[in-house]
């Protein structure tokens, strides 16, 4: 078992190019795209656009004095200062350059996530075609990491999903997935315990079939014990966080991790106990395992106190220069440059027969505005009594973060967005 996990080490490769290169070269042709060399047949799968192309090689996390990039340095020195082998070298091994396109099977199937699951439709992710897909989370590459040998790792890097738009949600953003496994005599004292890793029993809310009630009880500790750890060297240990339960299809039992942001609940974190499925699939039927997977932005925004999550891919000095030369565990306060003001304008249409997805119209928006566009919201809707035709309303508010927008500008791409959703959607605009 252990030479076939071995000889499979180079599987995951780290593309070395990504942290040097700005932008990938890109072309669509009839029926392919194109990218840095690369050819995807298209097919009715493809939804991929230039526009979300174009964020591919930017590696916000590889870029000095970002703060991702701080945080990224700061979340891998607790790991690697909390997890020494017992020559005081760090267990952990980090990914923080592996390819953010990956096969379906790696996003989906490999994580065990069902056919018919609402995260595999094409309104919720990019797909180049059926076998190819910007991955949606880091998960994508647990299984063949898990399968190359490794028992402790962390990925890092940018993740895309076609997701609403709001100050903290962005079609790419970055998230840090840890996983780690343990043998029977690393997770139980097996000379004072007389304990087995697994049963042939049931599964319940709180542990899976295979793993026996001891088995399951500690992984939860132990991960749950690094992320408080985690959370409590980020912010300090006064932060207020929460727990609450949630179901992962590749992990049983699943928890979330909230802390308290601007006086609201701002999720973190999603982890859980790796289903032994992924295990046994990996060549490792002999381990168990807990993993995680957190969201950079959000970490970034609530440490740093960055209100928009747009502001991360700004160009602008006055926001770049306020992290640069910085130390990753340096307490920073962001200071707006300035808070220009909102534009918003609505568009109302009625909707074709069959409807249309508002994961549709917000990619159109977003394509079209590029990032003055600070959030969209479905703000009306209604069925006509007589013709029975649907309409709706959408607000679009425009902000530029870096200088104020006339009306007159915020008009012109406004109509163009319009055309566009006529165009596209086969809706009639009212
Ligand atoms: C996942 O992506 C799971 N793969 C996490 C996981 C890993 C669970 C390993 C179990 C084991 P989720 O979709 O909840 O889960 O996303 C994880 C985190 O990413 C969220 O908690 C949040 O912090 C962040 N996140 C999700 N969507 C967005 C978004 N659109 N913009 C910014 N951050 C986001
Ligand atoms: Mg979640």
């Amino acid at each position: 078992m252990t030479l076939l996990r071995k000889s499979l080490r180079f599987f995951a490769v780290q593309c070395r190019n990504c942290a040097s290169k700005s932008s990938p070269n890109v072309e669509f042709t009839a029926s392919t795209v194109d990218i840095d060399g690369r050819k995807f047949n298209r097919d009715k799968w493809t939804n991929v656009n230039p526009n979300i192309l174009k964020y591919l090689n930017r590696n916000l996390h590889l870029k000095p004095g970002h703060p991702l990039c701080l945080l990224r340095e700061n979340i891998i020195s607790f790991m690697y200062k909390s997890f020494p082998n017992h020559a005081g070298n760090p267990i952990f091994s980090v990914f923080d350059r592996l390819n953010p396109i990956v096969t379906t099977k790696q996003n989906f199937d490999s994580l065990l996530i069902p056919q018919d699951h609402p995260s595999r439709t094409l309104s919720d992710c990019y797909y180049l075609n059926k076998d190819f897909i910007l991955r949606g989370h880091t998960s994508s590459h647990q299984e063949e990491l898990i399968a190359s040998g490794l028992d402790s790792f962390v990925v890092m890097g940018d993740v895309y999903r076609r997701d609403e738009i709001d100050a903290s949600h962005f079609p790419v953003f970055h998230q840090a997935e840890g996983v780690r496994l343990f043998a029977k005599h690393q997770l139980h004292d097996i000379d004072k315990e007389k304990v087995e890793l697994f049963e042939n029993g049931k599964r319940t809310p709180h542990k899976q079939e295979h793993h026996t009630e001891l088995t399951s009880d500690k992984l939860q500790h132990e991960l749950k014990t690094c992320l408080t750890k985690l959370v409590h060297h980020l912010f300090g240990n006064d932060v207020e966080t929460r727990w609450t339960e949630t179901y992962f299809p590749f992990t049983h039992p699943s928890f979330e991790l909230e802390v308290k942001f601007q006086d609201k609940w701002l999720e973190l974190l999603g982890c859980g106990v790796i289903e032994q499925q992924i295990l046994y699939n990996a060549g490792v039927p002999d381990k168990v395992g807990w993993a995680f997977g957190l969201g950079l932005e959000r970490i970034a925004m609530r440490l740093y106190e960055i209100p928009d999550i747009r502001l991360f891919w700004s160009n602008d000095s006055g926001f770049l220069s306020q992290f640069q030369g910085a130390t990753p565990n340096q307490k920073i306060t962001y200071k707006s440059v300035s808070q220009y003001p909102q534009c918003f304008n609505d568009v109302s249409f009625w909707l074709p027969e069959g409807g249309i997805n508002s994961s549709d119209v917000y990619e159109i928006v977003r394509g079209v505005g590029g990032d003055i566009v600070e959030q969209v919201r479905l703000v009306d809707e209604f069925l006509h009594p007589k013709t029975k035709k649907r309409s709706q309303c959408f607000r679009i508010i425009y902000r530029h973060m870096e200088r104020t927008l006339t009306q007159a500008e915020v008009g012109k791409v406004h109509e163009r967005i319009k055309a566009q959703l006529a165009a596209d959607l086969g809706v009639t605009l009212r």
